[in-house]
């Protein structure tokens, strides 16, 4: 399969396009988390304030974050539905201000009505958990050049990680994430603005998340950018045993870990910490 790709020069890039931002992915991407829901795993409370979260935002970009993913429901294992008019509520102010600071904006969301608004406010990309299967969703994002990342989860979030099964988890979920690749492309979508995400910790074990890590070459290998986010998630609790505010170096090694395997954005919340990791990374790579 093919990705799009930009020629400068001689030197040719992937590109993943989203809105007025077009990144190159000659290097990784880090896109910083902002949660602004009083319930999140890692950050719930701490951002309600707009000031504060708008604050947090700058300096995630200051210290180098591509993009900045805002959220106003949370997805932690066991969590409750938010409604639309709250979720709304929560983030379009901030998606509106960030952006008119020039910052390429995520809006976590599923729904195709917040979707719209987030757009319409001047988010950049959508990054949805349940990867545009909402009626409306696909509608809601085709038109323009919104980026769309589209991870994998096996169920809900409040019920996901009650025993969750698969004969083969690397081929179920490439499988997913290819259909709805399709399904975005058939709606429109075009192939440059499309980013896949295996969706670690969402319905899946301590196995099934490393099975995946070990194995997202063959997700790379599709030709579209690879999202991962498993900054301070369970699974490095689980293997390390710290708490969630004690997870920075096993978030940064996993990030390190994701992009050694073909990951081209990671979902973090320590910025500043995984930019200088990746920068090292970056460095030791191209030897110079
Ligand atoms: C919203 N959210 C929480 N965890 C995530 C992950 O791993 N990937 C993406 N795309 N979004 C996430």
């Amino acid at each position: 399969m093919h990705a799009p790709f930009h020629l400068d020069g001689n030197k040719v890039t992937r590109i993943f396009r989203c809105g007025a931002h077009v990144f190159e992915l000659s290097r990784p991407l880090v896109m910083g988390v902002l949660n602004v829901t009083p319930d999140s795993f890692s950050d719930g409370g701490r951002f309600l304030d707009r000031q504060i979260a708008l604050s947090h935002a700058r300096r995630m970009r200051d210290d180098g974050a591509d993009l900045i993913d805002i959220g106003g429901e949370s997805s932690r294992p066991g969590a409750k539905a938010v409604d639309e008019a709250t979720e709304l509520e929560r983030v379009i102010p901030i998606v509106g201000a960030l952006a008119r600071d020039g910052i390429a904006v995520a809006v976590d969301t599923r729904k195709p009505a917040v979707m719209r608004a987030a757009i319409a406010a001047g988010a950049s990309m959508v990054n949805d958990i349940a990867a545009l299967t909402a009626p409306g969703a696909l509608e809601a994002c085709a038109p323009g050049t919104t980026g769309v990342c589209l991870m994998h989860m096996r169920g809900e979030p409040a019920t996901m990680q009650d025993a969750p099964i698969y004969d083969n988890v690397v081929k179920e979920v490439r499988d997913f994430l290819l259909a709805r690749a399709a399904a975005c492309e058939a709606a429109g979508i075009a192939r440059e603005r499309i980013a896949i995400d295996p969706g670690f910790g969402f319905g899946k074990t301590r196995v099934h998340n490393l099975t995946l890590l070990r194995a997202l070459g063959d997700f790379a290998a599709t030709g579209y950018p690879v999202l991962v986010g498993l900054s301070r998630k369970k699974s490095l609790g689980d293997i390390t045993g710290r708490a969630i505010d004690e997870r920075l170096a096993a978030s940064v090694a996993a990030a390190l870990a994701a992009v050694a395997r073909g990951a081209s954005i990671v979902r973090v919340h320590d910025v500043r910490e995984t930019v200088d990791a990746l920068k090292v990374w970056d460095a030791i790579e191209r030897g110079a």
